[in-house]
């Protein structure tokens, strides 16, 4: 039986890949940070009783943040894989939280790399980054592929550059099995709610059922080429699962504007919108809903932009070209963007369907953060 350690178990890619690698026959063991509040909700269906002598999934504190740790946990779990999918991912926060993203995103990949060393498991441990389509930033040409030149637009993607070559390093300099995986944006109904994707589903969801007014967005002319969280984390499998290890491009080739997103996830609740102004006094109003079940006053201005949620500098487009993983891996995409939202907007239909009929029953519902 092979032997994983996850970092980020507890994140969308995270649960994916451990419910992947336990289908797989693997024993997972996973990295989770100690919070005041239970912080494992996504990864709770995949939890074994400890006590039990056939347990497959092991959960061990820690954080990127602290090598005696990672040193500690790594020795004895004896990983063959390790997958790094553990930082502080929010490119916006990134900007207000630049030292902490630098230590956890950027450190936190060469403490993984050195425990390997320290511990003698250079030739054993094979380890997999999470590296990213941030690390194009400002368009040097498209679509980006393995060789296209980097110039990192955030804190985020800046610490993952180091990352990212720090991979390569120690790959070169210890003959370490290390590889990059460059994945462009993924969602799923698991994706944590402040990035775009699901900050749109959410609101379509809540705006439909009548409890939120609007939604305020920033940059709508942003280009994203968006897959599924599920299909991304079996390409990084297959990355580990290679004769030599090599960088990867995990993409879909097809980029949408936010603006389209915002249009697709109305549409499958039925209602359509038409977009009116430029910049920020950009709106969406509603011109037609379909569904009986969700109506809408006509001319309802659903979504706004706000400034606030403009970035210091932005990454205006990214397009993925995944030749070398389609060749090298045989790895393609099973879903394209609109089953991707189909999917997302019916998860949030029904929670907040579900949340509503709580609500009417006296329990109380936690705030959440847009
Ligand atoms: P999430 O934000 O959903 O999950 C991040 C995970 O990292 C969580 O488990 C989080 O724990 C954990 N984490 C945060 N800080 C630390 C720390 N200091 N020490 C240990 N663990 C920490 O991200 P995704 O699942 O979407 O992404 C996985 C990885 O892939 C990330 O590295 C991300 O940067 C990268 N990536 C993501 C892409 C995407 O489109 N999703 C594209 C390209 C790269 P907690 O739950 O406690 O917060
Ligand atoms: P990104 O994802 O920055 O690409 O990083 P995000 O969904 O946050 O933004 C995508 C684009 O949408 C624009 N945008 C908004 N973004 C957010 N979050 N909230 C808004 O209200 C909003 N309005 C417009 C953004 O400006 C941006 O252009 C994600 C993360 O998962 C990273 O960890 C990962 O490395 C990259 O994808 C690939």
């Amino acid at each position: 039986m092979k032997t994983a350690l996850i970092t980020g178990i507890t994140g969308q890619d995270g649960t994916y890949l451990a419910e992947l690698l336990l289908e797989k026959g693997y024993m997972v063991h996973g990295i989770k940070r100690r919070s005041s509040l239970f912080n494992t909700d996504r990864i709770d269906h995949l939890y074994q009783d400890p006590h039990d002598e056939n347990v497959r999934f092991k959960l061990h504190y820690g954080d990127l943040s602290d090598s005696t740790n990672l040193i500690r946990i790594i020795k004895d779990v004896q990983p063959d894989e390790i997958y790094n999918l553990g930082a502080m991912s929010h490119v916006k926060v990134s900007f207000d939280t630049p030292e902490y993203t630098a230590n956890a995103d950027g450190i936190g990949t060469l403490r993984l790399l050195e425990a390997l060393r320290i511990l003698g498991l250079e030739k054993k441990t094979k380890i997999y980054q999470a590296s990213t389509s941030e690390l194009y930033g400002l368009v040097q040409a498209v679509p980006q592929s393995e060789t296209t030149p980097f110039y990192p637009r955030s804190p985020y993607a800046v610490a993952k550059m180091y990352a990212y070559w720090i991979t390569v390093n120690y790959r070169e300099a210890y003959g370490i099995f290390a590889c990059n995986g460059i994945l462009f944006n993924h969602e799923s109904p698991l994706r944590g709610e402040t990035f775009v994707t699901r900050k749109i589903t959410r609101a379509v969801a809540k705006i439909a059922q009548g409890l939120q007014a609007k939604l305020y967005l920033g940059n709508l002319d942003a280009e994203r080429d968006w897959g599924h969280a599920k299909d991304y984390v079996e390409a990084m499998w297959r990355i580990l699962q290679q004769d030599v290890a090599e960088d990867y491009v995990i993409a879909t080739g097809v980029t949408t504007r936010v603006r389209e997103f915002v249009r697709m996830a109305f549409a499958e609740v039925g209602i359509s919108l038409e977009f009116k102004g430029t910049g920020v006094d950009e709106k969406a109003y509603v011109v037609s809903c379909a569904n009986p079940e969700f109506q809408l006053e006509i001319g309802k201005e659903v979504v706004g932009v706000d400034p606030a949620y403009f970035r210091p500098t932005e990454v205006d487009l990214l397009i993925g070209d995944p030749t070398k993983s389609k060749t090298k891996l045989g790895w393609e995409p099973k879903y394209d963007l609109a089953a991707l939202v189909k999917e997302m907007v019916a998860a949030d239909v029904d929670h907040f369907k579900k949340e509503t009929l709580l609500k009417a029953h006296g329990y109380t519902i936690k705030n959440q953060y847009e």
